[in-house]
């Protein structure tokens, strides 16, 4: 229900290969233990961001990431998430991490990240999203109205993290032909509200 619900707000052809960030993408760690290098500081200016990779699909497609040590939001670098020349308008490039599930089983976790996004067009937006991989329980979160072309702002989505959880993917999904700065990722459980006295 959850997948069905995402891609038909999103209407968007480019947006069914998130589908496939389901299997662990090549040149990952699935087993990293934490996200790690959420800020962008490591890793050599013009090459992908240690820890994170571009999925297959989004590579196809044309999309590539680099860490930048300019115009960055956070401390000396971030990441940018560029669109290529043979980029259809409705097709989507996302960055990603994952790592074990098991340390967050059962919470209610929020993703977050600034982000930035320069486009041409309006229609071209940034989503967060999570997903969980385990035996017999998947999940996937996404901000769904998504960020769009203008100044840096934060984002953020929602969402309880399944008792079964082997893996998350956390992922910064850019729709359409722009470039988007990424930096400040953060992945954190959200604390219970207080009890009314
Ligand atoms: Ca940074």
């Amino acid at each position: 229900m959850i997948r069905l619900a995402i891609f038909g707000l999103l209407a968007c052809g480019g947006f069914a290969q998130m589908r496939g960030l389901g299997v662990p993408p090549d040149a990952i760690a699935p087993d990293a233990a934490r996200p790690a290098n959420l800020g962008f500081e490591s890793g050599e200016a013009g090459s992908v961001p240690p820890e994170w990779s571009v999925d297959q699909v989004s590579r196809l497609n044309g999309y590539s990431a680099a860490v930048s040590r300019s115009d960055c939001h956070g401390g000396r670098a971030c990441a940018i998430l560029t669109a290529g020349p043979q980029v259809a308008r409705n097709n989507a490039g996302a960055l990603m991490q994952v790592f074990s599930g098991q340390p967050y089983r059962g919470k209610r976790m929020r993703l977050r990240a600034w982000v930035r996004l320069e486009s041409e067009s309006k229609r071209d937006r940034i989503h967060l999203m999570f997903l969980t991989d385990g035996e017999n329980s998947t999940a996937e979160f996404l901000d769904r109205s998504g960020v769009r072309p203008g100044a840096w702002t934060q984002a953020e989505v929602e969402g309880k993290v399944p008792w079964h959880a082997d893996l998350i993917h956390i992922a910064v999904v850019m729709t359409g032909k722009g470039k988007a700065w990424i930096d400040d990722v953060s992945f954190e459980e959200v604390s219970a509200s207080p009890s009314p006295k």
